[in-house]
């Protein structure tokens, strides 16, 4: 019923049958089965995962550490409801079931039956509630605490067991008689009330140093129900003592809560006297160790699972030549209203999901530390061209890859285009280039394989034919921006050609243009094309126009 969530290796398979049992029914397992049972102190999500860690079976939501790690006193100062917060969250950290320290089921028969309602919807195994009145005391303070009227706390009890929301909720009844001094035929005329009034398990308390009244009491019950004790003040006991009582189940209360306030305070002490860390790191849990408690791993897995996949297209931004003017900055650092040319350009590969950006650097490099960008040198930079920049970072032209010049501002939707048009290369053409006689004197004109059509908006464009200054009239396409795309083939074959021009001598003098048509010779390179909004910063009035272009 509640057991929704994932079951760790805690979980164990019932006798007979590989069906994983309920938390409800591992704790009436371990507090009512005749092996004698350990319960973990536990007092947030945090402690219990670790005490499920050390392997307990069962764990004890205590009331005092509850109370404490919210710098409470255990006097039902946190509301009932704060406190089924808490439990909310372990419940969520473990598998492992929980017997909640109830104390008096804060106040009468009807506040206990909505407190076992909600511990069950909310997958607590058990309660265990005290015979002593709302708000209650801690047993180890002060003396003769005023007991709960025997007719009045079976009603708490009968209402409990009557509340439950699953068959194997757990509820034990506590027995306060020996700690308020009322004695041992008290405690033992309570336990039998208690048991009548349908209690699954009784939990006798004591505090003297010694366990020799648990052990009389333990005697004198005589095994007709399962039995409950937390040794806190009898510590020194020998376990074995109370296995041959016939213990059927012993509650290690506070100790995750006190051993944690003296890690605590010994780090704060140490740190606040050296001003520093060095003496504490080795000393304290890890971050890491952190992360696995709290299970990131699964959460790593899931975003696999749930989020879209990363784009595994890279970008190589060829920023290696010079200034415009007489500026002595190189030309990818220009500021274009307050963000240089390479960091709108790095900027806007991110926005299009192309976070793994290497920019190759030359003039002025010591400047260039692109943020979040590999970099590569071409330390020749005036005397060589564009094929040797991109060969500089060669390493990174494989898989799907951009190249970019360093100079160049899009509008976001060009590269949006870009990445979605088919081929193994694809190059960004301003079909408008054609008809603009300023560009079409200097810059990287493209020719297509046919004539445009004069709609080129409908019709597939040409794959590219050539590339370069001097294209004929009737066969130009547009031009290109300097903006490619490579599929994982189409990089290598940027990889092949990049080779064939170091065999052949040109590697040093080729310009992207002339690789790209020599690309095109052998292999299919597709035109995305487009109308403007692109602009490449060559001149100080290009510059100008980038400016007025943000
Ligand atoms: C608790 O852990 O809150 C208990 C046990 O009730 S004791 O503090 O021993 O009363
Ligand atoms: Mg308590």
């Amino acid at each position: 019923m509640q057991d929704e969530r994932e079951l760790t290796s805690t979980e164990m398979p019932a006798h007979g049958s590989d069906a994983p049992r309920s938390r409800f029914s591992r704790l009436r397992e371990a507090l009512t089965g005749p092996r004698l049972s350990f319960l973990m102190e536990a007092h947030n999500g945090l402690s219990a995962k670790i005490a499920e860690e050390a392997g307990f079976e069962a764990l004890w939501a205590s009331g005092l550490t509850i109370s404490a790690s919210l710098g409470l006193r255990d006097s039902n100062e946190a509301s009932w409801t704060q406190v089924l917060d808490v439990l909310e969250y372990m419940a969520d950290a473990v598998a492992a079931p929980i017997l909640v320290d109830g104390d008096t089921g804060y106040g009468n028969f009807n506040n206990v039956r909505r407190l076992v309602r909600k511990l069950g919807e909310r997958g607590v195994a058990g309660v265990c509630i005290e015979d002593k009145l709302f708000p209650k005391t801690n047993s180890f303070v002060g003396e003769g605490q005023p007991l709960a009227d025997i007719e009045e706390f079976c009603g708490r009890l009968r209402a409990a067991k009557d509340s439950q929301v699953d068959d194997d909720f757990t509820v034990v009844a506590r027995i306060e008689a020996l700690i308020s001094g009322r004695g041992m035929d008290e405690a033992l005329k309570r336990a039998e009330a208690y048991h009548a009034a349908g209690a699954d398990a009784l939990l006798i308390h004591s505090k003297l140093p010694t366990a020799v009244e648990i052990l009389e009491f333990a005697e004198r019950w005589g095994r007709r129900s399962p039995l409950v004790i937390v040794p806190t003040m009898y510590y020194a006991t020998p376990t074995e003592a109370y296995r041959r009582a016939g213990i059927n189940a012993a509650i290690w209360a506070n100790h995750l809560l006190r051993s944690s306030v003296s890690a605590m305070r010994a780090t704060a002490a140490q740190i606040h006297e050296d001003e520093g860390l060095l003496e504490v790191e080795g000393r304290i849990a890890s971050v890491k160790d952190i992360f696995a408690l709290t299970a990131n791993a699964e959460l790593e897995a899931a975003e696999r699972r749930y989020l879209p996949a990363a784009s595994k297209t890279r970008a190589v931004i060829l920023a290696a030549a010079g200034q415009v003017g007489a500026d002595d900055q190189p030309k990818c650092l220009l500021d274009i209203r307050g963000k240089s040319l390479l960091r709108r350009q790095i900027d806007a590969f991110a926005a299009a999901g192309v976070k793994d950006v290497a920019v190759v650097r030359g003039f002025g490099k010591a400047a260039v530390t692109p943020v979040g960008a590999e970099v590569f040198d071409n330390d020749r930079w005036a005397e060589t061209s564009e094929a040797y920049s991109l060969a500089a970072a060669e390493s990174r032209l494989n898989g799907e890859v951009l190249v970019a010049y360093g100079d160049i501002l899009f509008r976001n939707y060009i590269l949006t285009g870009l990445l979605a048009t088919p081929g193994d290369i694809v190059v960004a053409v301003d079909a408008l280039g054609r008809l603009d006689e300023r560009r079409a004197q200097a810059r990287d004109l493209v020719a297509g394989e046919h004539p445009p059509s004069p709609d080129y908006i409908d019709e597939p464009p040409a794959d590219l034919a050539e590339m370069g200054p001097d294209v004929a009239a009737e066969r130009l396409a547009g031009e290109w921006i300097g903006l490619a795309r490579f599929s994982a083939q189409g990089s290598a074959w940027l990889r092949e050609e990049l080779e064939a021009l170091r065999a052949e001598g040109l590697i040093e003098t080729a310009d992207l243009p002339l690789l790209l048509t020599r690309l095109a010779a052998c292999h299919p390179v597709k035109l995305y094309l487009f109308s403007g909004h692109w602009i490449g910063v060559d001149t100080l009035p290009d510059l100008a126009e980038a400016r007025n272009f943000t």
